[in-house]
Formats: structure tokens, C-alpha cells, sequence
């Protein structure tokens, strides 16, 4: 530990910096980029890589057989917002979210319903435009027979038969079409026997036409019950059950129940679900979801979300003033849409970058070869499975751990060592380091080198928070100092050459001086300003990671 070194140099910013080297400071939630994802730009789209899907035991498998998970967006009812039933809309969601299935929401007695006057010709071709959609982008689709209102599948039994005859006709050929055949069986006397006869009688149906496509059966209230499918299931390969929850109504009971039904063998499909209350409305519980989200990563479930519309309701994604219906900016969403987002972006890649990128031309930080060299050195990836970099995107804390931790592996290695392995699942005090996530690993890592830590007040490690500069050059100073060794000798005084060094935070002075006097961090060309206070990017996050790893290399 230089820690000392440090008191000795710099006895004014001591105290502060003591505090600050068990907690780095909190950056805001919500925010852009990291290093994990699913579709791109040279027809390695989810569907290129997963084919046809099946099931087998609990699991929805590829056609290689490997695990899948789906994941991403469901319509709300198309017949209310038709709009975002477009490829532009799903396109966003496959490359900027990350997701690589989509829900069409059908519903069959509310708002036009389909059987209850809604126009069926029209209704249809919407199903049709999204399937087309989702075909082109290569993400597989959902039709969902979205029963609510009418409470038993039943009572439309004979047109969901007619419907679901039309669909499995057309799409017999398409591997990415998931039927669903009754989204919300919720009638106090609907019992799940009416829901399996109701399911005996449509799944025949669909696959005389379409084989082995997998199907999606609802359970009774509301998609809960999957206890009773798990005592009595249906007979039919390749079928998977309903569970849906709204994170700030349905909590750990309902995660019991599931646990229970799914170590029964029961195949679940978590086909829609908020983070919300039930009713689409109040508030949004965070910590819930989490739970939600571990829960289902743990049984590495699918998940769909509600539901991608602009209503003035918790439940939707996009901000009720954002009539845009493709291309969203991150702050174009609403508290759910940013969640789901992040959410999704977090997930671990499902396919190797491709590099080099196709949105730097012209970035500085190209033209001085930082992007291909740190791509080179293996330290930073695009976004896995595109072409793009995101040199403007702010770095955010999960990515620096991920990045630092490759560097010191990578340094291990090459002196004949084996790296250390550190768990996928959380072993920091912080609960917001979720288990499995692209950052699990390195967090725990970063943790335990004490590069990074969690908020005092907050309780919170934030990996989606974005670095400010003071931030990043704490990290850096970190790993370069106490954990390489490097003199961490400072002269405070240097920093007073720029314009704007009243602006950096006392904790922060060392290592800004540090970084500064070693070339990690330059002042603006325009006026040397260090702009301490603004979130880093990843291009210049590049620049300075490459900076600090050829020191400890020198070292
Ligand atoms: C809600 C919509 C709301 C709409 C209502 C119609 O969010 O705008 O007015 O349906 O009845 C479900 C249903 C889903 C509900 C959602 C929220 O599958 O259709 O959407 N929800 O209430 N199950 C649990 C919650």
C-alpha cells in the first residue's frame, strides 16, 4: 500500500483522500454503452446465431442445443399503438438494447379487440408487419393471443382456433415465430383444467401446420398459477408455461411458487412482466426487480417486458412526450424503458465483437491508433456482435473493472502465472453488483484490489454509473500505485496550471496530479482545461488505459 507515501506528499488532501479510497463517488444511474450484446451489422443477427429454437427439460434450447435466453420488448395492445409496430422500432431495440425477441400483443376483447368488433383484416396485417419485421432484423417474435378482459381463453376458443390455424399456415416456414396462446387466464372459476382444454384443443391446431414451433400457454390469475401446470402439465413437446409478474405487486411468494413449479420440471417463460405494480401504474420498485432479475437469471429464464408504447403509465418504456417510434435517445425513455435497457445491455454477449468499427472514422481518438491498439491489447471491445465502438459514449464503473482486471490478467499471464478467478456471482457488500452480469467478476475483483468501491451513503457500487475524469484518474492512480506499485509521488501544485483545477474535488487531487504529470490525462488543447467533473468517454478511456498499462508494463 502507497497509502502512506501519499499522507506524507500530500498532507493537505489527506483526509479527504482517505475517505475517498474506501468509497469512490457515486455517478448518476442510467446511462450509455458497455461491453455485451446481440445483433449487428454483418447478418450475425439472434436468429443467424440461435436458428430453431426447442425445448428441452425446463430449458428453451438453440438448434445446437445450447441454453438460450430471449429477451426484450412486448407490444402494448397493437390495435392502441400501432406505431411502434415497425422495424425501425425493433431495429433500436435488437442494436441499441440489446434485445432479441419481440411480444405482438393481440388483444381479444379489449379496445377493438379481435373478437369483440375490432377490425380482424387490419389486426392481422399488424401481426403481420411485426413478424415481417422481426424476420428482417433476424429476432424472433411472439404472437400473443392477449386474453384478459375475457378471463377465460374459452370463451373465444373457436376464433383463437381460426386464428391460430391462419398464423401457423403462414409462418410454418419462418424458425423465429413463438405462438402464445392465451396471455392471462384470470376468471375466479377459470380453473387450469378449462385452460389445458382449451390448450389440447389450439396446440393440435398449430401443429399440423407448424410441427415443432414452441408454444406458449398461460396459467390461471393472471399467469401465476404455474403451480397447478407443474402437478398437471400438458402433454405436447416443445411447449412452455406462462409466468408473468409485476415487480411492485408480486414479490418473493411468487418466486417461490416458481422455483418450486420449475425444480418440478415445469419449462417457464416469463412472456411479460413490469417493474411496476400490476395495474401497468404506480410506482416502479427497483429493488424488486432486481430480485426478479437474479431470479430469472438464475434459472436462466426468458423475459419480455411491458410494454413499448408512450402512455402516461409506469409500465411504459418510452417518455409520454416522445412521440418518436423508433431511434429513442436514452433520455427519450421513461424510468421503465431505462431500466429494461440497461437491463438488457447487461447481459453477457452472445457473440465475439467485430472489429474494426464503423463509428470512428475521423475520432480523434482513431487517428492516434488508441482504438485499434486497445483493441489489439485486448483491453476494450466494441459492443459485442457490432461494429460499433461507441467512442463518445460515457464509460461507465462496470466497464472500467472489466477493463483493468483484463490488463492485470493479462500481465499475470505473461509472467508465467495463472490469473486469478474471481466468482460470477456478487462477493462485494454491495447488492446492486448483480451475480452474472458482464461485470459480476470484475467488480468483485475491483473490489477486493480496493480500485473500486461502493457509495457510503447509498450502499451502492453502481455499475451502470458513469466515470467522471477525477473518478477515472482515481481508479487509474489505484491500479497503477497501490496495486502495481508505481510511485505515487505527486506534486499538487502542477494542477494549478490549468484553468479549471478549483473544480476538482480534494480526494481527487493526487490522482489528477498523477495522471496529469505522466501524460495518463492531458488538459483540453484549447485552454488546458481538465473538465475534472465530466463524465470520461470511452475513447478517452482508451487513451488512458493504454497510457497506465505501458507504465506498469515499463515497471
Ligand atoms: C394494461 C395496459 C393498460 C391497458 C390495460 C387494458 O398497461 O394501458 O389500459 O392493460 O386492460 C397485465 C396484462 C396487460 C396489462 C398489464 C398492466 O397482460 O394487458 O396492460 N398487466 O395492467 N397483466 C398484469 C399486468
Amino acid at each position: 500500500m502507497r497509502l502512506h507515501v501519499i499522507l506524507s506528499k500530500a498532507v493537505g488532501a489527506a483526509l479527504s483522500f482517505l475517505l475517498a479510497s474506501t468509497f469512490v463517488l457515486f455517478a448518476p444511474l442510467g446511462s450509455l454503452s458497455h461491453e455485451a450484446f446481440v445483433a449487428d451489422a454483418a447478418g450475425q443477427t439472434p436468429v443467424a446465431i440461435h436458428g430453431k429454437l426447442s425445448v428441452r427439460g425446463t430449458q428453451l434450447v438453440d438448434e445446437a442445443g445450447n441454453p438460450v435466453q430471449l429477451r426484450g420488448m412486448s407490444t402494448h395492445g397493437m390495435a392502441w399503438f400501432p406505431d411502434y409496430v415497425n422495424e425501425g422500432a425493433f431495429r433500436t431495440l435488437r442494436d441499441d438494447w440489446h434485445a432479441n425477441c419481440v411480444r405482438l400483443a393481440l388483444y381479444t376483447a379489449e379496445y377493438n379487440g379481435y373478437c369483440t368488433g375490432g377490425d380482424q383484416a387490419y389486426l392481422k396485417g399488424l401481426v403481420d408487419k411485426g413478424v415481417s419485421a422481426a424476420t428482417n432484423l433476424g429476432m424472433y417474435v411472439i404472437i400473443d393471443w392477449h386474453v384478459l378482459n375475457d378471463q377465460s381463453p374459452t370463451v373465444y376458443q373457436g376464433q383463437a382456433i381460426e386464428f391460430f390455424r391462419e398464423m401457423s399456415q403462414k409462418y410454418a416456414d419462418h424458425n423465429n415465430v413463438i405462438y402464445e396462446i392465451c396471455n392471462e387466464p384470470n376468471g375466479e372459476d377459470t380453473t387450469w383444467q378449462q385452460v389445458k382444454s382449451y390448450a389440447e384443443a389450439v396446440i393440435p391446431v398449430i401443429r399440423e401446420n407448424d410441427p415443432d414451433a414452441v408454444v406458449i400457454v398461460g396459467t390461471p390469475t393472471w399467469s401465476q398459477d404455474v403451480d397447478q401446470a407443474a402437478t398437471d402439465p400438458l402433454n405436447f413437446p416443445n411447449l412452455m408455461y406462462a409466468l408473468h409478474f409485476y415487480a411492485g405487486t408480486h414479490t418473493q411468494w411468487l418466486r417461490d411458487r416458481a422455483q418450486q413449479a420449475i425444480d418440478r420440471g415445469l419449462p417457464i417463460f416469463v412472456s411479460e412482466f413490469g417493474i411496476c405494480d400490476a395495474s401497468g401504474n404506480g410506482g416502479i420498485n427497483i429493488n424488486e426487480a432486481n430480485e426478479w432479475m437474479k431470479f430469472i437469471d438464475k434459472n436462466n429464464l426468458s423475459y419480455m417486458n411491458w410494454s413499448l408504447c408512450n402512455k402516461a403509465e409506469s409500465a411504459s418504456a418510452i417518455a409520454s412526450w416522445c412521440t418518436k417510434t423508433s431511434n429513442w435517445e436514452e433520455w427519450e425513455l421513461a424510468e421503465s424503458g431505462k431500466w429494461m435497457r440497461n437491463q438488457l445491455r447487461s447481459e453477457p454477449p452472445e457473440i465475439p465483437a467485430i472489429a474494426p468499427y464503423d463509428d470512428v472514422a475521423g475520432h480523434w481518438a482513431d487517428q492516434k491508433g488508441y482504438l485499434k491498439e486497445v483493441t489489439d491489447r485486448g483491453l476494450m471491445k466494441g459492443y459485442t456482435g457490432t461494429k460499433h465502438f461507441g467512442p463518445n459514449d460515457g464509460i461507465q464503473r462496470g466497464q472500467v473493472a472489466v477493463i483493468l482486471q483484463r490488463h492485470d490478467d493479462a500481465m499475470t499471464a505473461k509472467a508465467g502465472n495463472t490469473p486469478a478467478t474471481y466468482p460470477e456471482s456478487n462477493t462485494t457488500p454491495f447488492s446492486d453488483n448483480l451475480d452474472k452480469k458482464y461485470y459480476t467478476s470484475a467488480m468483485n475483483w475491483a473490489y477486493d484490489k480496493q480500485i473500486i468501491s461502493g457509495h457510503r451513503d447509498t450502499n451502492l457500487i453502481d455499475p451502470y454509473g458513469l466515470v467522471t475524469r477525477q473518478d477515472l484518474a482515481t481508479m487509474l492512480y489505484r491500479y497503477a500505485c497501490d496495486h502495481h506499485g508505481l510511485d505515487a509521488t505527486v506534486n499538487l501544485s502542477s494542477l494549478n496550471s490549468h484553468p479549471d483545477s478549483g473544480a476538482i474535488s480534494n480526494y481527487a487531487r493526487p490522482a489528477m496530479a498523477w495522471c496529469v504529470s505522466h501524460d495518463v490525462m492531458s488538459g483540453s488543447a484549447s485552454d488546458g482545461a481538465l473538465n475534472p467533473q465530466k463524465p470520461a468517454t470511452r475513447a478517452e478511456m482508451a487513451k488512458m488505459v493504454l497510457k497506465v498499462a505501458d507504465l506498469v508494463e515499463a515497471a
